[in-house]
């Protein structure tokens, strides 16, 4: 490791301890970083990383709640609001039962980049719960919800810090939080986003992030005079991102083979075509059942407990949740004949693998840039709310290619190496901070 990243690293680790996936994430982003930052002492002397790297502030909260049989439930809450030099914390919330303060603290700080890639003027934050909405009824995660509401509502607002979705937060979810800091603020504002499009919420945001991480890989795959046509794709995770990266490489001519969920994947050598895809969509937002019965119902290869990355495909999208991919399952993608990884996912690469697609030279765009179409559109809502009007379906699709090849060229811009090689980790993170460490320096040491 470079001597200054590892100094910069021993702080961090000794002020942040145990929290592993916030070292990871911030350790790749320095690496990035340190080395422009000695070329731009301007940063170095107003200590921009450092600061950075520090929440401005981070709530953590009790929620009580009563489930079915009358017993009392307590889960911990969080909101990190990691940095508003650019606009309102906006990020959005994690209700899984492996959420701690390491794990949103990785992704708020993810989430700085991300939101100033998307060119939109958006801060960055993110929050969450232990509560595992799993196996719970509707009237439970109600009550989830509107506990956890009855807290947050206090530190968040149109103006302040704007949340949504994230793993185990989505339509259902935002419509009950939405509902009780209604009631409790006797407000209607666009407060969160991935709002039901009766209510304030954008045409193409539940489809954005999936779509988004699609048209990255299409611009990288551009950048070989490749396209996505005739490509066989594996993919990660069933739920939002998957399911929507799924409907749009297969509507651009690839052949999604794999989808998978936290129990195990499923392989489809015919492809998940349209039809196969809405009854995943049936099975997973509705019935909320598991892959497996996908391979009963179609009568396709079923590997439990395994994930996607040993089946052989052109372009790998990893969807489901960070670290998914090791350094062996890099391996295999590669000698498979993978050549692009768009993450779908917030850092589901561990740095053992980027390392080996960094060597390999294949194409390797980061969650940050990747992923970013979820939250772009998620800005594009609250310019709707505040507006108070809705924008059509073409119009939203239309800005967030836009917005997706936007991002793909300050990739170029800040990660091309001189042989032409284009490192997306180094482009998109430095890309994404300097803006934020521009508006910083202006604002002084706050
Ligand atoms: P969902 O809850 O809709 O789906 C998550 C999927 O990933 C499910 O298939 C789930 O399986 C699987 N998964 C979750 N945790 C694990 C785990 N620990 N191990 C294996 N599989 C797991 O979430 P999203 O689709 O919204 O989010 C997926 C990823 O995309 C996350 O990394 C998220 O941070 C990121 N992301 C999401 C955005 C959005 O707009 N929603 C925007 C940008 C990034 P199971 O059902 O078994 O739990
Ligand atoms: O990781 C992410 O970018 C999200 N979960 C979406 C955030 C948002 O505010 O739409």
């Amino acid at each position: 490791m470079d001597p200054r990243v590892e100094k910069f690293m021993a702080v961090i680790t000794a002020k942040n301890q145990g929290e592993r996936e916030f070292h990871q994430a911030v350790q790749e982003v320095a690496e990035s970083l340190i080395p422009f930052i000695e070329e731009n002492p301007k940063y170095k002397y107003a200590k921009i990383l450092e600061r950075i790297a520090e929440p401005e502030r981070i709530i953590i909260f009790r929620v009580p709640w009563i489930d079915d049989k009358g017993e009392i439930q307590i889960n911990k809450g969080y909101r990190i609001e990691m940095n508003s030099a650019i606009g309102p914390y906006k990020g959005g919330l994690r209700f899984h039962p492996t959420v701690n303060l390491g794990i949103l603290k990785f992704l708020a700080f993810e989430q700085v980049f991300k939101n100033s890639l998307t060119t939109l003027p958006m801060g960055g934050g993110k929050g969450g719960s232990d509560f595992d909405p799993k196996g719970k009824t509707d009237n439970e995660v109600m009550k989830f919800c509107q506990s956890f509401m009855s807290e947050l509502c206090r530190h968040i607002g149109p103006e302040t810090d704007i949340p949504a979705g994230d793993i185990g937060v989505g339509g259902r979810e935002i419509g009950f939080m939405f509902g009780q800091y209604k009631r409790l603020r006797n407000e209607f504002t666009g407060v969160l986003t991935g709002k039901g499009r009766e209510w304030g919420g954008s045409l193409i945001r539940p489809e954005a992030t999936g779509y988004g991480c699609v048209y990255f890989a299409q611009a990288m795959l551009g950048t070989r005079n490749e396209s996505l046509e005739g490509k066989t794709i594996a993919v990660s995770g069933s739920g939002n991102v998957a399911q929507y990266a799924t409907e749009k490489a297969t509507e651009l001519g690839a052949k999604v083979v794999t989808m998978s969920d936290s129990s195990g994947f499923i392989y489809d050598p015919m492809g998940i075509d349209k039809d196969k895809l809405d009854w995943i969509m049936e099975l997973k937002n509705i019935k909320r059942g598991r892959i497996s019965e996908y391979a009963d119902n179609f009568g396709v290869e079923y590997y439990e407990g395994k994930r996607p990355w040993l089946i052989k495909c052109d372009v790998a999208l990893p969807c489901a949740t960070e670290n998914e991919i090791n350094e062996e399952d890099a391996e295999l993608l590669v000698n498979n004949g993978c050549f692009a990884v768009s993450e779908g996912a917030n850092m589901p690469s561990t740095a053992e693998a980027v390392e080996i697609y960094l060597k390999k030279r294949i194409l390797y765009g980061p969650g940050k840039a990747a992923n970013a179409g979820g939250v772009a559109v998620s800005g594009l809502e609250m310019t709707q709310n505040s507006m108070r009007i809705s924008w059509h379906r073409e119009e939203v699709d239309d800005k967030l290619r836009q917005i997706m090849k936007d991002i793909h060229e300050t990739c170029i811009r800040f990660g091309r190496e001189n042989d032409g090689f284009i490192n997306y980790v180094n482009g998109a993170n430095i890309g994404g901070f300097v803006k934020v460490a521009d508006a910083m320096l202006a604002q002084g040491a706050v």
